[in-house]
């Protein structure tokens, strides 16, 4: 059976684990934690990093990768849309969301209000995570909601866009963030629908249950 390697709460890692469940692909779960990794583990991820993913063929590192070997690997259902545009554009989405979002929700938001406290005894600083969520996110909320008119990013179809901006999604609701519905009115009803599906809800649920969230 293949395993993916690393710890649930990336979004990265959940990001392949999405694309796992929507092609009912099984697989082992090793929650490789980022620090300190193996020699082992960097065989397979030399940088570190996680995810990393295994089964006959061999490995491979980086989420884009991965989703990317995946989509060849287990053509069904189709996350990457048929049309050059439509694809182009849903790669263009999982770019926006590993590199801009993540810079913001992930370094700025959810790692020291998350993370930090709970994993490593730093005490998060709320008037500098605050200051991102008044002033880094709104920019970004507001490109997606002008790239939304229809369900879906890219192609009128569930695709590795908004598998990899749904995943940053789940990181900032776990940090408290929410998504004003006044402002971001497409937005909002947007992430609703990705967190959702089947794929998305049973992640968020282990998430939660991970971190004690009750409410
Ligand atoms: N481009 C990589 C990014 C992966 C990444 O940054 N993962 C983080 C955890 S969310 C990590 O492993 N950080 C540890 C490090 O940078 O050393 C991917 O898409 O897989």
């Amino acid at each position: 059976m293949a395993t993916l390697y690393g710890a649930g709460l990336s979004p990265f890692v959940r990001k392949v684990r999405v694309v796992l469940a929507e092609k009912h692909v099984a697989y082992e779960h090793d929650p490789v934690v980022p620090f300190n990794v193996s020699a082992e583990y960097k065989a397979i991820s030399p940088l570190g990093k996680i995810p990393a993913y295994r089964d006959e063929k061999g490995a491979l590192p980086d989420s884009s990768v991965i989703c990317a070997y995946l989509e060849k690997r287990h053509p069904t259902p189709a996350l990457y849309p048929s049309d050059p545009y439509e694809y182009a554009r849903a790669l263009w989405f999982e770019e926006y969301a590993d590199s801009a979002i993540v810079a913001v929700a992930g370094a700025k938001i959810f790692f020291p209000r998350v993370v930090g406290p709970r994993f490593f005894n730093q005490p998060a600083d709320e008037a500098v995570i605050g200051k991102a969520i008044a002033e880094d996110l709104p920019p970004l909320f507001d490109y997606l909601e002008s790239q939304l008119s229809g369900d879906w990013l890219a192609g009128g179809q569930f695709s590795i866009a908004d598998v990899a901006v749904g995943t940053q999604f789940v990181n900032m609701r776990l940090a408290g963030v929410t998504l004003d519905a006044q402002r971001w009115p497409k937005l909002t009803r947007y992430v609703a629908r990705v967190h959702e599906r089947p794929s998305f809800k049973a992640l968020i649920d282990e998430d939660r249950n991970a971190l004690g969230i009750t409410s």
